[in-house]
């Protein structure tokens, strides 16, 4: 059974392909419907099996021809039509594009002059310097290309979450549909909600241990066993992706699960605390001598060592088990009560098709209310970003109009915001003047361009931007993207003093490869008392669905309900903004 990620992988191809070909907007077509299909929660195939092209047309984007395309790859694993583009050319336009600054119609050039079709190809050409006498690139470019390159090798391996969740969700259920479990959970660093993933650990109870593992090894989409025992199997997927099994005793569970969760550092420091106490603490349970005295739940371990229950988000020994032990005292600095995943009440960043989102601001309100939201600020990008047809004065304009159409179809349940995304300039001033800004409801701005400056200028430019007594939110302060680029050279401490001093509001981006603040950044701001606001960025309705990564990612940063100003109503949210 092909999974939604292997089709958007293939459809993302295809669109690398055409752009290769200049072909005219299909290309976007193709990248929409795969980034659609990645989102989605049912697998492709259960609705082809459901309702057949009709229901496939149904997806967002979809149309006749992709929905064949699609129907194709369910029933065969292939798509002629994709070979037939692969033949012409022969290049790994996937794994190439992934180098950032490369586009499709370098990667053609490349092909065409130097036979460059793979990472290897390339980075060897790179090395020899063959590539900065070639027309439209340069020494700097070369320059570029090898340090792309070395970034995707240093990733390399790792998983992001939440491009990788609808994969383990699925493994997860599968394994839970079998007779033979009673309870299955992940662990690792997935139960822990880490950007990114090593392998995917997993623990279960059950009657037949023997039957689940035999039942493991041999699923779909395992392309090779490592270990496979009476209550341990090891298999590699063919997405690269390894999976460790475990099936424990009942008895069991909560140390297993503890230990399995990690992280490393937090076992040994709860190991330690143990031994202090006389105990031995494992896999097992925590025993006196050979008594088992807890180890079937976590919290009847934490509570056995003298702790306060501590939540998966946290488990870094990073301060965590000394604040845990504080608060099972009734001590000061105890344990922040997190924010939870259920908390959001609005999402401040949320991009429509007046620019380069893909649905209506009527369409993303709906979607947003049905995941249970009360409020989005509609914020589309500004007219430098001409490639997304950034909006200027006279089409946010126009917009306000259509924002106030839908306020007030859905007015007493749900509530539009006039925003913006508005682009931060080279020395800071900002793409919109401040009288459009001072009729905005929310103002975000955000870094788009020259990543390049020297630490000290993009600093201020930042500095400059926020200090702009509009401006309420920054937006992916940082602007790292995982796997991808790294943050731009900029003072974080500084940041996030200036945020505190003009009351500006830092963003959590939770677009599963974003997730930018990072969590120490997360954590600083709460140590400083700067306010978080965790948004989607959602460029598609499916996209709502990444704010639990940005929730993730705000638990691992230590930050309560109180602290993320889109938890709390839209007036009482607006009124803490700055003004
Ligand atoms: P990952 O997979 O790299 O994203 O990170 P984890 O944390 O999932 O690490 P993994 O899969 O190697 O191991 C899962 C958990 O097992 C880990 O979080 C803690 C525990 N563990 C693994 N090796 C050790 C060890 O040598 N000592 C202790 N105390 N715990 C370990
Ligand atoms: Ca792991
Ligand atoms: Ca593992
Ligand atoms: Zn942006």
């Amino acid at each position: 059974m092909i999974s939604n990620e292997e089709v958007a992988k293939i459809l993302r191809s295809i669109s690398e392909y055409l752009e290769m070909e200049e072909v005219a907007f299909k290309p976007r077509a193709y990248e929409k419907v795969a980034d659609v299909i990645e989102g989605l929660e049912e697998g492709v195939s259960d609705i082809y099996k459901r309702g057949g092209l009709k229901e496939l047309e149904d997806i967002p984007g979809v149309g006749i021809s992709i929905a064949e395309k699609i129907e194709e790859l369910i029933k065969t694993g292939r798509l002629k039509y994709y070979e037939t583009l692969k033949k012409k050319t022969p290049v790994d336009v996937h794994a190439l594009t992934k180098v950032e600054g490369l586009g499709p119609k370098q990667v053609l050039k490349l092909y065409k002059k130097l036979k460059i079709k793979s990472l290897k190809d390339l980075e060897k050409a790179a090395q020899k310097g063959k590539i900065r006498d070639l027309e439209g690139f340069g020494r700097k470019s070369e320059e570029n290309i090898l340090k792309g390159i070395g970034f995707l090798k240093r990733s390399g391996g790792r998983f992001v979450l939440g491009f990788t969740e609808p994969l383990i969700k699925e493994i997860e259920s599968r394994l839970r549909d079998l007779r033979a479990t009673e309870k299955v959970v992940v662990a690792g660093s997935v139960r822990r909600r880490k950007e990114t993933i090593g392998d995917i650990d997993i623990l279960a109870i059950a009657k037949n241990p023997k039957s689940v593992i035999d039942y493991f090894v041999s699923m779909s989409g395992v392309v090779r066993v490592y270990a496979k025992g009476n209550t341990k199997g090891a298999v590699k997927l063919k997405n690269g992706l390894d999976v460790d099994l475990r099936v424990v005793q009942k008895r069991s569970y909560g140390a297993a699960l503890n230990y399995f969760t990690g992280s490393k550092d937090h076992n040994v420091a709860l190991r330690e605390i143990a031994i202090k106490k006389g105990y031995k603490l494992n896999e097992y349970g925590l025993f006196r001598g050979k008594k088992q005295i807890a180890g079937e739940t976590e919290e009847g371990i934490y509570k056995a060592l003298g702790l306060d229950y501590i939540e998966p988000e946290m488990r870094e020994n990073l301060g965590e088990i000394e604040a845990a032990l504080r608060q099972a005292q009734g001590k000061p600095g105890g344990l922040p009560k997190l924010v939870g995943y259920k908390d959001l009440k609005g999402d401040l960043q949320v991009q429509t098709n007046w620019t380069d989102g893909n649905a209506s601001i009527e369409a993303m309100a709906r979607v947003a209310m049905d995941k249970g939201l009360k409020y989005i600020a509609v914020t589309d990008h500004t007219k430098r970003l001409a490639m997304t047809n950034g909006l200027d004065e006279k089409r946010i304009k126009r917009q306000w109009k259509e924002i106030d159409a839908v306020n007030r179809k859905l007015r007493g349940k749900f509530k539009v915001l006039k925003s913006t995304e508005c682009d931060i300039l080279k020395d800071g001033s900002l793409d919109l003047p401040d009288k459009i800004l001072a009729k905005l409801d929310v103002v975000g701005v955000a870094v788009h361009s020259h990543f390049n400056l020297s630490y000290g200028e993009q600093t201020e430019r930042i500095k400059r931007a926020i200090s702009n007594p509009y401006v309420d939110i920054l937006f992916h302060p940082t602007g790292r993207i995982i796997q991808r680029r790294d943050a731009y050279e900029v003072d974080m401490e500084e940041i996030i003093k200036t945020a505190k001093r003009t009351g500006t509001v830092l963003e959590i981006d939770a677009y599963p490869d974003r997730l930018d603040l990072k969590a120490e950044y997360v954590r600083r701001c709460m140590e400083v008392g700067v306010k978080v606001a965790i948004d989607s960025d959602a460029h598609a309705p499916q996209h709502f669905g990444y704010l639990e990564y940005g929730i993730a990612q705000a638990r691992r940063g230590w930050a309560s309900k109180k602290d993320v100003i889109n938890t709390r109503p839209v007036n009482e949210m607006l009124s803490i903004l700055k003004k």
